[in-house]
């Protein structure tokens, strides 16, 4: 049969989920994906993720709430240890926007935190040179997520719930109406719904029902730094995943996660990128983030060779003030995108899909989507069909 409830085009850790919840209420849900799964070319491949409650804003903290819950539920489902908690370490200019939002949203919050002023700092992170000026505080509910484990399990649950996964199956056209027809390059579905998860790929699939949204997507250099003794920053000598934000006047943020995939060597990378068409990927050659995480590297990271080990890359599909599009089209109410999810989106993927979930079974949304809607993009808001 070729009729479905709902259909979710592209099979990342979005629309996996989503196609999870559509199954897990009894809705015949098909999960299209253009590559072969699994696979790297998009948003949601790689081994690890940071999990946080830590936030700038109270929105993401409290969707992380219940997150939690539902990222251990699919733990118990499929079997699998999916989050290890490693706590974050925050770091940054004390007196910082950046620094001050983050600390008092998890106070707000009441985000179990430590606080560690300059003796706390040298006694329980020794392997970090800690800036004058620079506060340093821990969420300790914070981890790493198991991410190519995860992103199987959501798809395993699914498909034993009865959903149907084609993989390999790229669209080239979407018919909005009552009901919804999607042609891929081998198959012609329809259903009631549809549901938009494609990454970068999201404006492509959008020009076909006249809607283009402000994305920006981005190639991030995700680079490995080798330990000069293997185990100074790992899981098991407690090194906790980190933030640092507002280093040296630098926009944007730089992250990283303890020693783990790839024994003695610790994940940092800059959290933004070049502009990159998702196709082309690999013609992107601008190493200029690597740079500046060298730069940063050689200052404060004294037990890492400030020259990367490994580099692999992600795409970032980035809006202009960095909060997801989770929302319905604005001239089809039977569609509904999830997208924009600017580096930070993976953690929330149990969320996510709960609330495209309900969207696209026409009910209200547990959160209040204020902070997601289209219109905040004034020129984006109206369709051209
Ligand atoms: O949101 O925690 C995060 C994150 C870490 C690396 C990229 N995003």
């Amino acid at each position: 049969a070729r009729d479905f409830d709902c259909i979710v085009i592209g099979a990342g850790v979005q629309g996996s989920f989503t196609a999870y919840h559509l199954a897990k209420h009894g809705k015949r849900a098909l999960l299209l994906e253009q590559f072969v799964l699994p696979h790297s070319r998009g948003s949601s491949h790689g081994q690890t993720r940071i999990i946080r409650k830590a936030y700038e804003q109270d929105f993401y903290t409290q969707m992380m709430e219940e997150c939690y819950h539902l990222w251990s539920q699919l733990e118990k489902e499929a079997g699998v240890k999916l989050y290890r908690q490693t706590g974050l370490l925050l770091m940054g200019p004390e007196k910082g926007r950046d620094f001050q939002l983050f600390k008092n949203t998890m106070h707000r919050n009441k985000i179990p935190t430590v606080t560690l002023e300059h003796a706390e700092f040298s006694q329980h992170i020794p392997q970090v040179n800690r800036y004058p000026g620079d506060g340093a505080i821990v969420d300790t509910t914070a981890g790493v997520l198991y991410a190519d484990r995860a992103l199987k399990a959501a798809q395993d649950v699914f498909r034993s719930l009865g959903g149907v996964i084609k993989d390999g199956e790229k669209v080239t056209d979407i018919k909005p109406g009552p009901l919804v027809t999607v042609t891929t390059v081998s198959s012609v579905y329809r259903a009631k719904s549809l549901v938009i998860t494609a990454g970068p790929w999201a404006n492509t699939l959008l020009s076909h029902t006249g809607l283009q949204l402000p994305l920006q997507a981005v190639k991030i250099n995700v680079c490995y730094w080798r330990e000069r003794t293997p185990g100074t920053y790992s899981v098991e000598n407690r090194f906790p995943c980190f933030i640092h934000v507002e280093v040296d006047g630098v926009e944007h943020h730089i992250y990283g996660l303890p020693s783990n995939e790839y024994p003695g060597l610790m994940k940092v990378c800059y959290h933004m990128g070049s502009e990159t068409d998702p196709d082309e990927r690999d013609r992107q050659t601008d190493r200029s983030d690597i740079e500046i995480v060298s730069r940063y590297i050689a200052a404060r990271f004294p037990g890492l060779v400030p020259v990367p080990a490994v580099v692999e890359s992600c795409m970032y599909t980035v809006t202009p003030d960095h909060h997801f599009v989770l929302d319905r089209h604005p001239s089809h109410s039977n569609i509904v995108i999830g997208a924009g999810f600017s580096g930070h989106g993976f953690k929330f993927g149990p969320i996510v899909g709960k609330v495209l979930g309900e969207l696209a079974l026409g009910q209200v949304s547990s959160y209040d989507l204020s902070p997601f809607r289209i219109r905040r993009f004034p020129s984006h808001s109206k369709s051209a069909l």
